[in-house]
C-alpha cells in the first residue's frame, strides 16, 4: 500500500462518522427556498452537491480544504531549488484535507512515475486519430479507453462490498492521474509533429515528466510553471461543469476513467475550459489586427467590437466569482517574476485595465473581472508553446487531480445516485396556478 491509500484507510471511518454527525445535527434544516428561476437559471445559487476537496467564495476565490493559493505556495513541499508547490502535494491536501511531508510527495512522484505507461491499444488509438481531430476529443477517447483496466470495474463485476469501493477507486484515480503526461504528451507530439514521446523519468516529479513528455523539460521555468499551473486548476468546487459532470457519472458507479472523461467532454467547451484557447485566439487577432503596442483606445475599441458582434469576451465573466480569480492574480505574479518583459504579458495587462469598465458598462455581465482563463496562453506562449488548441489539455489534466479526489470520497462516503427532480414548463404553471 502507499503512503497516501494508508493514510486514508485511517481517515475513512473517521469521516464517515463526522458526516454522520453532520447529518444528524444539521440534516433536516434548510438553505431557503428555491426559486423557479434558479431551475431555468442554470442553478446558479442552488444548493445541491456536497464536494470536500474545496469551497469557493464569490469574493475570495478558492480554498484548498481551507488553503487559499498564496496559502498553498507556502505551506505546500516544493521541488528542490523550486518556489511553486509540487501537484502531489496538492494531490495529498485535497485527499486528506492535511499538508503532507516532503517524504510523502516523494513517495506520490515515485508511484505516480511506476504507473505512467498507457497500454499500447491506446498509443495506437491516439496514433490513429487524425491532426485535424481536437486534442480535447483524443484525450477524451484515451481516458475512455483506459477503462479496458479499471480496478473498479473488474472488481465490481466480481461483487465487491460497498464498504470497500474506494479501495479500486483509489487505485484507477492514482492510476489515471499518472497515465496523463503519457497521453497529453502523446497527443502533443502527434498532432503538431514534435517526435516521438520520450521515457519517464522515475527520479523525478510529476510535472518534470509532464514537461518532458510535451518537449520542455529542459526549462526550468516551464515545470515550474507547470507546478503552478496544475495546483492552480485543480480544482473548483463541485458545481462547475466538470466537476459536476464527473461526480454525477460516477453516481452511477462508472469507473473513474469513464467519469473523468465525462469530465474532460464538458471542459472541451468554450465557456469553460476551451475558454484558454479562446482567450489566445482573441488576443492574437487582436495583435494581428492592432498591434502588441496598441493603445488604450485601440484596446476598448476591440473589445467594444467583440461584444457588439454578440461575442463574448474570453477569459473575463465568472458564474460564481465576483472579484479578480487569485488563479489569474497568481499567474500574473508568475509572470510579473519570470517574463515581466513579453509583450503578450503586457497587452493582457493592458487589457485588464480596460475590459471590466467595458463590461461593466455594457451592463450584462454579472462579475466584469478576469478568470484563471485569462492568463494561463500567454505564458505557455511565451515558453514556445504555441498551439493554442492543446491548452486545455493541460487543463483537463490538472483537472483530474480534483474530481479524482472526489471520486475516492464519494465512493468513501457512500455517495448515491444522483437524480435531481426535473418539472416541465406546463408542469411548473398547473403546480403554481392561482397562487
Ligand atoms: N463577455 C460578454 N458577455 C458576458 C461575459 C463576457 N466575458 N460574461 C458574461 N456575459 C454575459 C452573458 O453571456 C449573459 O448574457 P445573456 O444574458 O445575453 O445570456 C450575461 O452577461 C449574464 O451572464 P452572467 O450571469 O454574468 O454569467 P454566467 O454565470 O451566465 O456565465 C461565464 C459565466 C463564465 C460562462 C461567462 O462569464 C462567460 O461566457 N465568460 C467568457 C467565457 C469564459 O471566460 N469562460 C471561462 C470560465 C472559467 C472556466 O470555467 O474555465
Amino acid at each position: 500500500r502507499s503512503a497516501l491509500k494508508e493514510r486514508l484507510a485511517q481517515l475513512i471511518p473517521k469521516e464517515i462518522e463526522n458526516v454522520k454527525a453532520a447529518r444528524i445535527e444539521h440534516g433536516k434544516k434548510s438553505f431557503g427556498p428555491v426559486t423557479v428561476d434558479q431551475l431555468y437559471g442554470g442553478m446558479r445559487g442552488l444548493p445541491a452537491l456536497i464536494w470536500e476537496g474545496s469551497v469557493l467564495d464569490a469574493d475570495e476565490g478558492i480554498r484548498f480544504r481551507g488553503l487559499t493559493i498564496p496559502e498553498c505556495q507556502e505551506l505546500l513541499p516544493k521541488a528542490p531549488g523550486g518556489n511553486e508547490p509540487l501537484p502531489e502535494a496538492l494531490f495529498w491536501l485535497l485527499v486528506t484535507g492535511e499538508v503532507p511531508t516532503q517524504e510523502q510527495v516523494t513517495d506520490l512522484s515515485k508511484d505516480w512515475a511506476a504507473r505512467a505507461e498507457i497500454p499500447s491499444f491506446v498509443e495506437e488509438i491516439l496514433d490513429r486519430c487524425p491532426p485535424t481531430l481536437h486534442p480535447m476529443s483524443q484525450f477524451s477517447l484515451a481516458v475512455t479507453a483506459l477503462n479496458h483496466n479499471s480496478a473498479f470495474a473488474a472488481a465490481y463485476q466480481k461483487g465487491i462490498k460497498k464498504a470497500d469501493y474506494w479501495e479500486p477507486t483509489f487505485e484507477d484515480t492514482m492510476d489515471l492521474i499518472a497515465k496523463l503526461p503519457n497521453i497529453a504528451g502523446r497527443i502533443y507530439r502527434n498532432v503538431y509533429g514534435k517526435g516521438k514521446v520520450p521515457a519517464i523519468d522515475v527520479n523525478k516529479d510529476y510535472s518534470a515528466n509532464l514537461s518532458t513528455l510535451l518537449g520542455f523539460g529542459d526549462n526550468e521555468a516551464f515545470v515550474e510553471l507547470m507546478r503552478l499551473y496544475i495546483t492552480i486548476h485543480s480544482d473548483h468546487e463541485g458545481g462547475n461543469v466538470s466537476a459536476h459532470t464527473g461526480k454525477l457519472v460516477g453516481s452511477a458507479l462508472s469507473d473513474p476513467f469513464l467519469a473523468f472523461a465525462a469530465s474532460l467532454n464538458g471542459l472541451a467547451g468554450p465557456l469553460h475550459g476551451l475558454a484558454n484557447q479562446e482567450v489566445l485566439l482573441w488576443l492574437t487577432k487582436m495583435a494581428d489586427a492592432i498591434g502588441v503596442d496598441a493603445t488604450d483606445e485601440q484596446v476598448k475599441q476591440y473589445a467594444w467590437d467583440t461584444l457588439k458582434s454578440g461575442k463574448v469576451v474570453p477569459g473575463y465573466g465568472h458564474a460564481v466569482l465576483r472579484k479578480t480569480d487569485p488563479r489569474y492574480t497568481a499567474q500574473r505574479e508568475f509572470a510579473l517574476k519570470h517574463l515581466p518583459e513579453d509583450k503578450m504579458f503586457k497587452l493582457v495587462g493592458q487589457i485588464y485595465n480596460i475590459v471590466p469598465n467595458i463590461l461593466l458598462e455594457a451592463g450584462k455581465a454579472k462579475n466584469p473581472w478576469p478568470n484563471v482563463d485569462a492568463h494561463s496562453g500567454v505564458l505557455l506562449t511565451h515558453y514556445g508553446m504555441k498551439e493554442m488548441n492543446f491548452y486545455t489539455v493541460l487543463f483537463g489534466v490538472s483537472r483530474a487531480f480534483g474530481v479524482g479526489a472526489a471520486l475516492i470520497w464519494d465512493r468513501a462516503l457512500g455517495a448515491p445516485l444522483e437524480r435531481p427532480k426535473s418539472y416541465s414548463t406546463e408542469s411548473i404553471k398547473k403546480m403554481f396556478a392561482g397562487k
